[in-house]
C-alpha cells in the first residue's frame, strides 16, 4: 500500500497565460479539484498575463515578489504552478519564495500513484514516476524534503533518489521489462478476445465524464464510479447486448485531462494501446460541464498523440438529466447522442447507434445451414445480429452480420454475397 500523509498540506496556485479568456480560471480550478482529489488544500491562486512563462521562474519577478506576500498571507505550505516547472525554475521559484514548490505533472503523477491498485498500473505509475524524476533531477530534492512524505516522494521511495542517478536507471530497466511482460499478455488476451469475433467498443473521455458510470449502466460492471478526478485507472471489459440481438466488448480505461503528462502517457502505453485495438471509440462527454468544448479538444489531441486518427467516433453527451448548454464543435459530435449514463436515458438509442456502427464494419451474408450442422447456428445467434431467418425442410436460411472470423469457417455455407 502506497503511503499517504495524513495531514493537509495547503497550497497556493500559480498560473502564467498568455490571452485574455477565462482560459486561465478553467485550468486552475481543474488544478483545485486535483488537489482535492490528491487529498490536499488549494488556498489561493495567483494568474500572471504575461507572453510566455518567465525561462528564470515561470512568473515574472514583481508577481513572484507578490506571489511571497500572498503565501505569508495565506500560511500556505507550497506553491503549485500549472505548467511543468524545469529543475532550474523550482529551484529559483524555492529560493525566492521558501517554500516548497510543485507543478500539475507531480500532482497529477501523485493521484496516479494513489488511485494505481493492480500490478500493472503500479509499475506503470512508478515507471513514469521515475523517469519524471530522472529529468528533474536537480532541485526536486529541495521540495521533497521540505514536504516530508508528500507529494512527490510518494511512489518510488526516497533513498537518495536526487543523487542516485544509476538506482533510477536500475528501476527504470527493470520496470520496463517487467511491463514488456505485461504487454505480452495483454497481446495474447487480445487475440483470445478477436477470436470471439465480437467488435471492441472503448470508452475514451475527459476524466470524469462518467465512463464508469456508463459501462456500469450497460453492463452491471461494478466498475469503481466517483465524483474524483482518475477514479479509473486500469482496464475492464465487459460483453454487452446489443438491441438487434448482437454483441459487443465494452471497455472502460483511464481518463484524459489538459496536460497530461508524457511521462504517463508513455508508461501507460499498453492500457491506453486497446484503444488502437479497438472497432469504435465511444466518446463519452460530461455535456453539464461548462467546460466540455474544450474537454473534447483535449481529448481529441490525445487520441492524435495515441494513433486513433481515423476510428470510427460515436459522442455520447452524457449528464444530459442535468440542464446542459453545449453545441458540438465538429460533425463526428453533430452525430452524437445525448445521454445519461446516471439514469440509463437513451441507453438503448445509443447501443441502436452503436450495433448500426458495427453492421458497417462487417459484411452482411446469407447462409443455408443444413439442419445436421445445427451447432453453427448456436454460434451464429450467439455472435452475430441477425437480419432475417427461416426454416426450411433441410436446413435454416439465415441472412446475418459476420466478422471476418466468423465468415471464414462458414465460408461452405454462404449462398449469396
Ligand atoms: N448527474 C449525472 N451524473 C453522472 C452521470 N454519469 C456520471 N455521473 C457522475 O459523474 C461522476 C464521475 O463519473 P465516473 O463514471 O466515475 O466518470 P469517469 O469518466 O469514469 O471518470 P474517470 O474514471 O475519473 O476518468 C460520478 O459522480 C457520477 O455519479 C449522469 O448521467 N448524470
Ligand atoms: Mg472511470
Amino acid at each position: 500500500m502506497i503511503e499517504t500523509s495524513a495531514e493537509k498540506e495547503r497550497f497556493v496556485l500559480a498560473a502564467v497565460v498568455n490571452s485574455v479568456s477565462g482560459e486561465a480560471e478553467v485550468n486552475l480550478k481543474e488544478l483545485a479539484l486535483l488537489i482535492e482529489t490528491g487529498g490536499n488544500e488549494a488556498v489561493a491562486e495567483l494568474i500572471q498575463k504575461r507572453e510566455a512563462a518567465h525561462p528564470g521562474h515561470y512568473l515574472g519577478k514583481g508577481k513572484l515578489e507578490e506571489l511571497k506576500a500572498l503565501i505569508e498571507r495565506t500560511g500556505a505550505d507550497a506553491v503549485v504552478t500549472d505548467d511543468e516547472l524545469s529543475a532550474s525554475q523550482r529551484a529559483a521559484m524555492e529560493k525566492a519564495l521558501d517554500v516548497a514548490v510543485l507543478d500539475r505533472t507531480l500532482i497529477i503523477l501523485d493521484i496516479f500513484a494513489k488511485r494505481a491498485s493492480t500490478a500493472e498500473g503500479k509499475a506503470q505509475v512508478e515507471l513514469a514516476q521515475y523517469r519524471h524524476r530522472l529529468s528533474h533531477l536537480i532541485g526536486l530534492g529541495a521540495s521533497l524534503s521540505r514536504l516530508g512524505g508528500g507529494i512527490g516522494a510518494r511512489g518510488p521511495g526516497e533513498s537518495k533518489l536526487e543523487t542516485d542517478r544509476r538506482h533510477i536507471r536500475t528501476r527504470i530497466a527493470q520496470l520496463n521489462s517487467e511491463l514488456k511482460d505485461i504487454a505480452s499478455r495483454r497481446e495474447l488476451l487480445r487475440e483470445n478476445r478477436n477470436k470471439t469475433g465480437l467488435p471492441v467498443v472503448s470508452m475514451v473521455g475527459y476524466t470524469n465524464a462518467g465512463k464508469s458510470t456508463l459501462m456500469n449502466s450497460l453492463t452491471g460492471a461494478g466498475v469503481l464510479a466517483e465524483d474524483k478526478l482518475f477514479a479509473t485507472l486500469d482496464t475492464t471489459t465487459r460483453a454487452v447486448s446489443l438491441p438487434g440481438g448482437g454483441k459487443a466488448l465494452f471497455i472502460d480505461t483511464v481518463g484524459f485531462i489538459r496536460k497530461l503528462p508524457h511521462h504517463l502517457i508513455q508508461a501507460f502505453r499498453a492500457t491506453l494501446d486497446e484503444l488502437r485495438y479497438s472497432d469504435i471509440l465511444l466518446h463519452v462527454v460530461d455535456a453539464a460541464n461548462p467546460d466540455c468544448g474544450d474537454q473534447m479538444k483535449v481529448v481529441y489531441e490525445t487520441l492524435d498523440i495515441l494513433g486513433c486518427k481515423g476510428k470510427p467516433i460515436i459522442t455520447a453527451f452524457n449528464k444530459t438529466d442535468l440542464p446542459v448548454s453545449f453545441t458540438p464543435p465538429d460533425s463526428v459530435a453533430r452525430a452524437g447522442i445525448n445521454i445519461s449514463a446516471l439514469t440509463g436515458g437513451n441507453k438503448d438509442a445509443l447501443l441502436s447507434q452503436i450495433e448500426k456502427i458495427t453492421r458497417d464494419l462487417r459484411k452482411k451474408n446469407t447462409l443455408f445451414i443444413p439442419y445436421t450442422e445445427g451447432r453453427w447456428v448456436k454460434l451464429i445467434h450467439d455472435r452475430c445480429e441477425i437480419s432475417h431467418e427461416e426454416h426450411t425442410p433441410e436446413g435454416a436460411v439465415i441472412e446475418a452480420y459476420l466478422d471476418d472470423e466468423l465468415a471464414g469457417r462458414l465460408k461452405a455455407y454462404v449462398v449469396d454475397h
